[in-house]
This record gives structure tokens, sequence and C-alpha cells, in this order.
């Protein structure tokens, strides 16, 4: 056959994702975003299980002291090019202290500026640590694709196995970087690693691979991108052992869900504790700053506070 499944879904895809960074709202002529990907069957457990947040979680107090979001360059090995990431400091940073780091990554079309484009995770993290509902943290946000022209051009999807590469990037020179450069503490309880789509495919992918680096894991409607659940969890014991969090969401207008459904039901019949949030979103960015906002609540808390460990789903 001259277009085999893979690329007949490419070429529908395509034209969506390329639009995914302009707006969140459809546009005349396409079809909406939940289109995208296939046909949406829910099950009773794809259930909203936060409530949609308002819209002034990213809305610029006068009232409370702000953090600082700087862009840098590091030189990557791995690449073999000077690239660049997103860091937000919170208010008062300090290096009498050390700093949990957030690692979050970006969807196929987006790099290191998407998320702040989307989520101003700058303004929403001061305004949850001024609240004390998050803990004073770093958030990195670098360009998790890791090729030598890594500006999202062309045709996006060609990209695809650059994501993947984007793991050496993470583990030898991103979180390295990060680590000479700022105050942070460094063991894996406190170093989480989420992300939107692809993002979240990769957080998926690399965090559940090295437990040893990563206790806390979010993935906002994950891509196709993301492993088969049985490589991404093949000892399901020994992965609820060492997990902090996982998170698992996505939008029930997204046609991604059936992606982190596919995780979902997997987690759920191998009894690996995380949180299912199902929203009536689509693959946008409502849905992946709503999600942010909950998840970024939960982060580096105690395993056995009650806004954590019990709100996880066996
Ligand atoms: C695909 C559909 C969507 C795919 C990736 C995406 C690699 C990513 C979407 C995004 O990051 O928003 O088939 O294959």
């Amino acid at each position: 056959m001259l277009f085999d499944k893979h690329f007949t879904c490419l070429i529908i895809a395509l034209p969506l994702v390329l639009t995914l960074d302009a707006t969140c709202e459809a546009q005349p002529g396409r079809p909406p975003r939940g289109a995208f990907g296939g046909p949406i069957e829910l099950g009773p457990n794809d259930t909203q299980r936060y409530p949609d947040p308002p819209d002034n979680i990213v809305q610029e107090r006068t009232d409370i002291s702000h953090g600082k979001l700087e862009m840098i360059e590091y030189e990557s090995k791995s690449v073999g090019t000077t690239r660049k990431m997103n860091v937000y400091t919170p208010p008062e940073y300090s290096t009498d202290k050390k700093y949990p780091v957030l690692y979050l990554l970006h969807g196929i079309g987006g790099d290191e500026t998407e998320w702040q484009r989307f989520a101003t995770p700058d303004m929403m993290l001061d305004n949850l640590i001024a609240d004390r509902k998050a803990v004073p943290m770093i958030v990195v946000m670098p360009n998790g694709r890791a090729q030598k022209n890594d500006r999202a051009e062309g045709n996006v999807f060609a990209a695809a196995p650059a994501f993947e590469k984007f793991e050496d990037d993470l583990l030898n020179d991103v979180i390295p970087t990060i680590e000479t450069r700022y105050s942070v503490a460094t063991d894996r309880a406190h170093r989480a690693l989420a992300g939107l789509s692809m993002g979240g495919g990769q957080s998926l992918n690399f965090g559940l691979k090295h437990l040893d680096r990563f206790a806390w894991i979010g993935g906002f409607s994950s891509a196709p991108n993301t492993k088969s659940p049985d490589e991404l969890v093949p000892h399901p014991a020994e992965t609820t052992k060492q997990l902090e969090l996982l998170w698992l969401s996505c939008g029930n207008q997204d046609g991604l869900i059936r992606i982190s459904q596919r995780t979902q039901r997997y987690l759920a019949e191998k009894q690996v504790p995380h949180i299912w949030n199902v929203d009536s979103h689509g693959h946008d960015a409502t849905h992946w700053r709503n999600n942010l906002y909950h998840f970024a609540q939960l982060l580096f808390q105690d395993r056995n506070d009650e806004s954590n460990a019990s709100k996880a789903e066996k």
C-alpha cells in the first residue's frame, strides 16, 4: 500500500499540529482540536478529579513578591550546539537554600518558550507560592527537540526522533547545567519531570525509565511518542516503591486521549498509584495550564500528606 496507516495519520494531523502554537481556539475551516488524533471513547473512570481553576491563577498580582524568568544558554555535548532554556527562580531565591526543580517539557510545535506562552508558569508559581499552595521551586523549560536546528519549523513531525534523543541532553547536559548554576537539591526526591503532549510522552518515557533521577512525574495529554505501558512500567512493584507522584491527565475532547487511557488502564490493573484527571478540554493550553496548576501543588510535598498519596488511585 502506498499510504500506510501512520502516513495517512500524519497527513491528517499535520495541518492541525502546525496551528497548535498559534491559538487554542478552533479556526474557521479547520476541525476543532478535539478532532485531532482519533475517536474518543470514555470509560467510567475517565472523570475529572481536580476542578477547573479560575483564570486568575495566572494573573499578575502587585501585592506579592515575584520570581525571575531568564533565558539561559548552555553548551550541549549531546547535540553539539549551544542551546537555550527558560528558567524560573522563585521569589527571594537565595543561594543559602537548596531548591527542588521541575523540568517542564513542551509539545511538537513548541520550543523553550512554549510553556511561557501557554501558561505563564512564572505568574502561576508566584501566586501559588505566595498563597503557600506550592513550595518554592525552580522551573526549567528546555527545548526538547534535541537536534542542531531545534526551531519548530517546516514539518514538525519530522523532528519526532529528536524528541527521543532529548533523553541524553536532559540527563547529561540540561540537569548538570542547572545543578552547577543554581542552588538546587540534587537528589531524586527533589527532581520532577512533566510535560505536555510530546513533552508528556517524553516525561513518562524518560521519567519512568530513570526513577533513580526523578520521583515526581507528570504527563498532560501525552502524545503517541509515549512507550507502551509494559515498556514504561515493566516492574510495577518496583515503580510503586520509588514513585512519589505519577500524574496523568487529558481532556475528554482530546483525540489523543486513547494514549493516556492505555497507560492509565495498565497502571490501574497493576495497582501502581497515580492520579488520572480527565477534564472537559481538548488538546489545548487551558488543559495544560489547569493541570500544571494542580500538579505543582502536589510537588515536593510529604508523601503521607493527604493532598498527595491518598488522592492517588489504585
Ligand atoms: C502524533 C500526533 C500528535 C504524534 C505526535 C503528536 C509523534 C504530538 C502533538 C503535540 O505535541 O502537541 O501522531 O506522533
